[in-house]
């Protein structure tokens, strides 16, 4: 499937089940107008169908990233979000439907990843970055905060000097720095960044999609819920897991000492 939506390309490669999403407005450096918005959700909706062809889960990985040399996403079009566009024409945020959506998206950031570009990059579940790649958020330039939850992820993921500092100056960081303060998951030379992250998607969407899909839901609530409702939560995950086919599929590979086969059953 290559699908043309306005402002993002889709493609799924079934061999591994991995769907790609290329912001497509290099021209504005793929800024975040209403139109992009809706064709981020709407290209993720495309290719969730295509679990509903399969028995098993046939979309295992999500790649997003930005199509052009210099950017991921600058953000907010400027031109155009304090109006009715700015969330697009949907009723959930792209934030939100790439939180909660059942495979794991992994932002592949090479260039600028700033303002709502990087919020939408905190709410994909990796962050892998080229060494070139820069963090910011210029909001305050223009009055405001990051709307989308920034300040918010960076305090958590980093710490809430770090979200402050980014967010009250406006200042640009590098890649390396936003490694060592934990708001991207790895940084690699700009010569082996398309290698590294295509190793790194095809050994996720080669793990039991079925675990992967809980493992997202315990590490976010981990986030948002008290340690208790948690531990229970990835208590009966858990107990379902080993009821399931892959489980069986995971230990048989390991006895007879075979890479295993996942199906998402
Ligand atoms: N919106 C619209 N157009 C943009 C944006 C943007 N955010 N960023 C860049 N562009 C356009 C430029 O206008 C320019 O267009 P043109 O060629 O027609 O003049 C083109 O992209 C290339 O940009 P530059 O020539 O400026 O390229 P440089 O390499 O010189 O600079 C920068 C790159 C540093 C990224 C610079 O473009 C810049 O500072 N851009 C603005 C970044 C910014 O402020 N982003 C934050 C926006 S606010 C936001 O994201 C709030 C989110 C709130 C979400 C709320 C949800 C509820």
């Amino acid at each position: 499937m290559d699908e043309s939506l306005d402002t993002v390309l889709v493609e799924f490669d079934d061999e591994r089940g991995v769907g790609t999403l290329t912001m497509n407005r290099p021209d504005a450096l793929n800024a975040l107008n209403g139109q992009l918005r809706d064709d981020i959700i709407a290209g993720l909706e495309a290719l969730e169908a295509r679990n509903e062809d399969d028995e098993g889960v046939a979309l295992r990985a999500v790649v997003l990233e930005g199509a052009g040399e210099k950017a991921f996403c600058a953000g907010a079009d400027i031109g155009g979000f304090s109006d009715e566009s700015a969330g697009g024409s949907s009723t959930r945020s792209h934030y939100d439907v790439i939180r909660d959506f059942p495979a794991p998206v992994i932002a592949k950031i090479d260039g600028y990843c700033l303002g709502g570009g990087l919020e939408t990059a905190l709410a994909c579940d990796f962050r892998l970055a080229s060494e070139g790649s820069t963090f910011g958020f210029p909001e305050v330039n223009l009055g405001i905060l990051p709307g989308a939850g920034g300040v918010q992820y960076v305090s958590k993921l980093a710490s809430p000097a770090v979200a402050k500092e980014l967010a009250m100056t406006g200042e640009h960081i590098s890649a390396a720095r936003a490694d060592e303060e934990g708001i991207v998951n790895h940084v690699y030379p700009d010569d082996e960044f398309e290698d590294e992250v295509d190793a790194f998607v095809t050994d996720l969407a080669g793990q039991a999609p079925l675990a992967i899909q809980g493992i997202k839901k315990s590490a976010d609530m981990a986030v948002h819920s008290g340690l208790e409702e948690g531990l229970e939560y990835d208590y009966q995950l858990f107990k379902r897991l080993l009821e399931t086919e892959d489980h069986a599929e995971g230990a048989a590979a390991f006895a007879e000492d075979r890479e295993p086969e996942f199906e998402g059953k």
